[in-house]
């Protein structure tokens, strides 16, 4: 694919902690459309989904935060995305990952995709077993089909069995329990110490054999101290070289047809440093290499 589609997410109504709405401007502001242009893509920016204001109001009604305000701007992601000629690569930039939702449903246009979901998170809770209420910890069980009825009738696109975690190390009882039922492949920071990133990623290529792939990158997968700028920090995440180098094994399939940039917060950050270590993580997933 030479050409690339982007499209930001504005949104923080899936989060606890303001600020992370701010995102797409910060990684477009990190030259991610420069620097794609610089190793040889056509990129077009779409600009951004339209998300409702609701939260500089108040905080409204019991239940799921802002279910509907999230489906909206969720949805109009999905249709923007379906509606991309076939061969355009998107990314999307966000904004809390309760985007994702409308992205992958969007990328994956009916079809079956696999799906790369690389988090300190597994985001796999269900309105039952989430702590928080907070949407971005749910769109990968939404995707798989599990969920609020208003969200997986609209964003079911996958088959648990064809999604894998990397990077995870912090999960609630229930979102446990939920990955082991539905058969989620979860590679956990563990698993990353002991078996080392480049042994993953050919398992995760082999796992997903013969699928297209799509990569949701959240920016807490990355240890805090390279990317401070997130609502959930959690210690003990992956190194830069771990991250590029996932990143460039993924990119040598030749199977990912999406990403998404996730989870970073401006407000939070050093000198926009989190932003920055996306970017780089971007053009390794689409082809940049050392030598
Ligand atoms: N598991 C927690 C919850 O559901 C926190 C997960 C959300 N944090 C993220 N997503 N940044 O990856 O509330
Ligand atoms: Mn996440
Ligand atoms: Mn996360």
């Amino acid at each position: 694919m030479e050409r690339v589609a982007v499209v930001g997410v504005p949104m923080d109504l899936g989060a606890n902690r303001r600020g992370v709405d701010m995102g797409p401007s910060a990684l477009r502001y990190a030259r991610l459309l420069e620097q794609l242009e610089d190793l040889g893509y056509t990129v077009e920016d779409l600009g951004d989904v339209p998300v409702s204001l609701a939260r500089a109001s108040r905080r409204r009604g019991r239940g799921l935060a802002y279910l509907e305000e999230i489906r909206a701007a969720a949805l109009v992601l999905k249709e923007r995305l379906a509606a991309l000629p076939e061969g355009v690569f998107p990314i999307v930039l966000g904004g809390d990952h309760s985007l994702s939702m409308g992205s992958v449903a969007g990328a994956a246009r009916g079809r079956r995709v696999g799906v790369v979901w690389v988090d300190a998170h597994a985001d796999f809770n269900t309105p039952e077993t989430s702590p928080s209420g907070n949407v971005h910890g749910m769109p990968l069980a939404v995707l798989s089909g599990l969920g609020h009825p208003r969200l997986t009738e609209v964003f079911r696109a996958v088959d648990p069995k064809d999604v894998v975690l990397v990077g995870v190390r912090s999960l609630d009882p229930g979102e446990k329990r939920l990955l082991k039922e539905a058969g989620v492949r979860v590679y956990t920071m563990h698993e990353v110490d002991r078996l080392g990133v480049a042994r993953i990623a050919e398992e995760v290529l082999k796992h997903l054999q013969g699928l297209p792939l799509h990569v949701s990158l959240d920016a807490d997968v990355l240890d805090p101290t390279l990317a401070p700028g997130v609502g959930t920090p959690v210690p003990g995440g992956l190194t830069y070289r771990e991250a590029h180098l996932l990143m460039e094994i993924l990119a040598e399939s030749g199977r990912v047809q999406s990403l998404d940039l996730v989870e970073v917060n401006p407000i939070l950050d050093e000198r926009n440093r989190t932003a920055e270590m996306l970017v780089g993580l971007a053009l390794s997933l689409l082809g940049k290499r050392i030598f």
